[in-house]
């Protein structure tokens, strides 16, 4: 992949650094041009107390996609986050056939669950929906909760390689042609990443220190920083890898602030995400 512009497809939740206001700073900050399409607007992400606003931008994407369309808007990548409803799925499917150049790349963080739940605000059967846009994609980053959902598999919290494998097996069968599986654990100390290829079925692991603490968008700060460092021309491995690095230093950037449950201070270590560009 070379340095040019991509587009970036998620929702805009205006405090909570999630989404759209992770994606776009650490993406630009990788140097590359970063183009939004924003799926719904909340006043915050949703595992705040209920009373966030939520305005679905479903209406949007056809009239901004055919004005695209007049200007030749092409882009190397189209990368895809949390949507606003399972209409979108069609419409960015359609996106990616006018949008993508001939050999850009579909990457896709199916950002709907965690914990073994959907999030809040989605219908149970939204998982179908995410891997019919998961079967177009050069990448897919689900974390296993996501996984399982999408492959009607059981969530465990307690599992081992044999488990892993299955899911992995599972998930290349939607027609995606690598994941990279977040929130992987065989022991409890590590936390790290499953990197599969579906085509030569290899797998290969990359685990860090697993830190004391579970933090609110970490799946974006770690997606954002996987298309950041994929962009740049890295493996599909060392995105996955460097992006796993990235994310431990937002943790630890917020460990001593428990006030700051919502989200990382991502901010912090954006020069650490670039000097490793170097
Ligand atoms: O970080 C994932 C995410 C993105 N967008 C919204 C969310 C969440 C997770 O809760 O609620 C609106």
């Amino acid at each position: 992949m070379s340095k040019e512009k991509i587009l970036t497809v998620q929702d805009i939740s205006c405090v909570g650094q999630c989404s759209l206001t992770v994606a776009l700073p650490i993406i630009s900050a990788c140097g590359i041009e970063t183009c939004v399409l924003p799926t719904a607007v909340l006043s915050t992400h949703t595992a705040f107390r209920p009373g966030w606003t939520f305005r679905d931008l479903t209406c949007d994407i056809e009239p901004i996609s055919e004005h695209w369309q007049s200007e030749n808007i092409k882009f190397k990548a189209i990368y895809t986050g949390y949507l606003g409803s399972r209409e979108q799925v069609d419409l960015i499917l359609k996106l990616t056939e006018r949008h993508l150049e001939k050999d850009g790349a579909v990457i896709v963080d199916p950002a709907m669950a965690d914990g073994g739940v959907l999030y809040k605000g989605f219908p149970q059967d939204f998982p179908k929906d995410m891997a019919r846009l998961c079967a177009v994609a050069d990448v897919i980053l689900p974390n296993i909760t996501e996984a399982c959902l999408m492959t009607d598999s059981k969530f465990r919290t307690e599992y081992d390689e044999d488990y892993i494998a299955a899911l992995l097996g599972k998930l290349a069968k939607l027609g995606c042609k690598r994941v990279v599986l977040t929130g992987v654990s065989f022991e409890p100390s590590k936390l790290g990443v499953a990197v599969y290829d579906c085509n030569t079925r290899k797998t290969e692991y990359y685990f860090n220190e697993k830190l004391p603490r579970m933090s609110h968008g970490t799946g974006d700060v770690y997606a954002s920083a996987f298309v950041g460092a994929y962009m740049n021309g890295k493996s599909v491995y060392d995105s996955a890898a460097l992006a796993a690095d990235f994310t431990v230093k937002t943790i630890e950037a917020t460990m001593d602030d428990a006030d700051h449950w919502y989200g990382v201070k991502f901010e912090k270590e954006i020069p650490y995400l670039i000097g490793r560009l170097k």
